[in-house]
């Protein structure tokens, strides 16, 4: 991986010195005999003027956890601006559920103060009541929320009190999230934010549990192009009532039954670590993180969930569902792994695919060789262990941390949840990693580079150098691999695609990463900066 060392040496010379101490520190390579990861900055500010990849705490909160949930409706309050942004930008799939009345499905829409220059000056909440009194007159919605926009914080509007009031005159419920953009260094921040307001507000607030024996949520899972539910087929084939996805195609009053579940699923880890591990303080129940992105990951994903619960029926019913699944695509998969075997890639994603990825790519005979996140804390490339010596920082104590208890009535021990002795169920903590998560870094070969926070330059550069066969993308960096001559999957929303989740999805994702790949573009197109320039002309036609 000698290319790869020259290759970070030449992404830093362009820098002033302050900029080249800051980066070098965001940056790893692995040392596989090294005893352990070592420390790499995360979640920390992005030095101004870097062209970062990120986005802000209200995408984190309203795009990513709070927008998805369907028969809610979540209004922005702000400038337009901030609304179009985040209207319908990701593609968390929802469909009506069969309820009486029918569900009514909310998360396309964009909902928006559209707040004006009088409104900054004189104050905005005004506006906003009347405009939940007038979303409330026309769609009749389960349920409100109400996401803040950097101009709220800066001039003081009190969105609690204004749902507070609105709560009592409509007798719904209508919650506030102070995930103003600024309220930390990445959209990492919005997804704490709205995590605490669901723990706080509505999870364990409903009384139905859902039919079944085994009753499980998955939590971390947003129905991008469909995954969730390819990942619910499989689940229900085996035997579990999928009581929640969270929050991929779910519904106000699932999420109140939340705690009603015997166990959670973890599949992102980053954006709701902060709810399965709230759960399990109030209610006792116990986490699994799960990864069923790739064959191999999803096989073991399901064979842990199988052994929680200590049912044979069970345990031999996941491995009919392997068998028959894994049989099933082999055969196309082969012919896919044929074309891909030996191609490397770059993953600089969010803050928990790359390292889901990783699987699927080594399914297919294929290596990451970079792997990178946007907004990921340390824990996601060290390990939650690492998570009680991060330090706090200005950023990060923005943030309230919910100091919450086991709840009197509802608390109960793991073990119960899991329907098993406590005996049983200390040989299972043994043998199955529960409320736990690796980070990427042990994941990862000799030689092959952690970067966090990557920038556009920074890109460019280890594009050109180390000249991998595929990017997997963020939405703004894939086109300018695109036109350096590199196939890229934008792994946010799948380039339309999808789903990529389990076996189906591991299928869809191998003919896309072929098509890529083998496209006769790549042979017709020469980059802009290998044409014989020509003259510009000095007048205009
Ligand atoms: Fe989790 Fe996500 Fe991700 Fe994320 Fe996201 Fe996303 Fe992502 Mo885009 S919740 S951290 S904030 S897996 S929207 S579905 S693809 S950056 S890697």
């Amino acid at each position: 991986m000698a290319e790869i060392d020259g290759t970070i040496e030449e992404m830093l010379v362009p820098y002033p010195d302050l900029v080249k101490k800051n980066r070098k520190k965001h940056l790893v390579v692995k040392n596989e005999a090294a005893a352990c990861c070592p420390q790499i900055e995360a979640n920390t500010r992005t030095i101004p003027g870097i062209i970062s990849q990120r986005g802000c705490a209200y995408a984190g909160c309203k795009g990513v956890v709070i927008g998805p949930i369907k028969d809610m409706i979540t209004i922005t309050h702000g400038p337009v601006g901030c609304g179009y942004y985040s209207w319908g930008t990701r593609r968390n799939k929802a469909r009506a559920d069969d309820t009486t009345p029918k569900d009514k499905i909310y998360s396309q829409l964009c909902f928006i103060t559209d707040m004006q220059e009088p409104d900054i000056v004189f104050g905005g909440e005004k506006k906003l009541a009347k405009m939940i009194d007038e979303v409330v007159a026309a769609f009749h919605p389960r349920a409100i929320n109400i996401c803040a926009t950097c101009p709220v914080g800066l001039i003081g509007d009190d969105i609690n009190a204004v749902a507070k009031a609105a709560e009592e005159r409509h007798g719904i419920q209508v919650l506030a999230y102070n995930c103003e953009g600024y309220k930390g260094v990445s959209q990492s921040a919005g997804h704490h934010i709205a995590n605490n307001n669901l723990m706080e507000k509505v999870i364990g607030t409903g009384t139905e549990r859902k039919a079944g024996r085994h009753v499980i949520n998955l939590l971390g899972e947003y129905n991008i192009g469909g995954d969730g539910w390819e990942l619910e087929r499989i689940l229900q084939e085996i035997g579990y009532a999928v009581n929640c996805v969270l929050t991929g195609d779910s519904s106000y009053l699932d999420i109140k039954n939340l705690h009603l579940a015997d166990l959670n699923l973890v599949q992102c880890h980053r954006s709701i670590n902060y709810i399965a591990e709230m759960m399990e303080t109030k209610y006792g129940t116990p986490w699994l993180k799960v990864n069923f992105i790739g064959i191999d990951s999803t096989n073991q994903s399901l064979r842990q969930m199988a052994r929680c619960f200590g049912d044979d029926e069970l345990v031999k019913q996941t491995e009919v569902v392997i068998e028959r699944e894994t049989a099933r695509i082999a055969p196309v998969l082969e012919q896919y792994s044929k074309m891909l075997k030996g191609k490397t890639a770059f993953a600089i994603v969010g803050g928990s695919r790359s390292h889901h990825y990783q699987y699927l790519l080594r399914d297919l005979g294929m290596e990451m060789i970079i792997a990178g996140y946007e907004f990921a804390h340390r824990d996601d490339y060290e390990g939650r262990q690492v998570i009680p010596t991060i330090k706090t920082d200005a950023d990060s104590k923005n943030i309230p941390e919910l100091h919450l208890v086991a709840d009197e009535k509802m608390y109960q021990e793991a073990h119960i949840h899991l329907n098993m002795s406590k005996e049983k169920y200390d040989e299972l903590k043994k043998a199955v990693p529960l409320n736990y998560y690796e980070g990427i870094y042990p994941n990862m070969k000799d030689g092959q580079v952690i970067i966090d926070d990557a920038n556009h330059h920074e890109v460019e550069v280890l594009i050109r150098t180390a000249k991998p066969d595929l990017f997997l993308s963020g939405v703004r960096d894939k086109y300018i691999v695109h036109k350096m001559g590199v196939a890229s999957k934008q792994l946010h929303a799948y380039d339309y695609s999808g789903p990529y989740a389990g076996y189906n999805g591991a299928l869809n994702f191998a003919r896309d990463v072929v098509n890529a790949l083998t496209t006769p573009a790549w042979k017709l197109i020469t980059p802009p900066w290998e044409k014989t320039e020509e003259p510009r002309s000095e007048t205009h036609a």
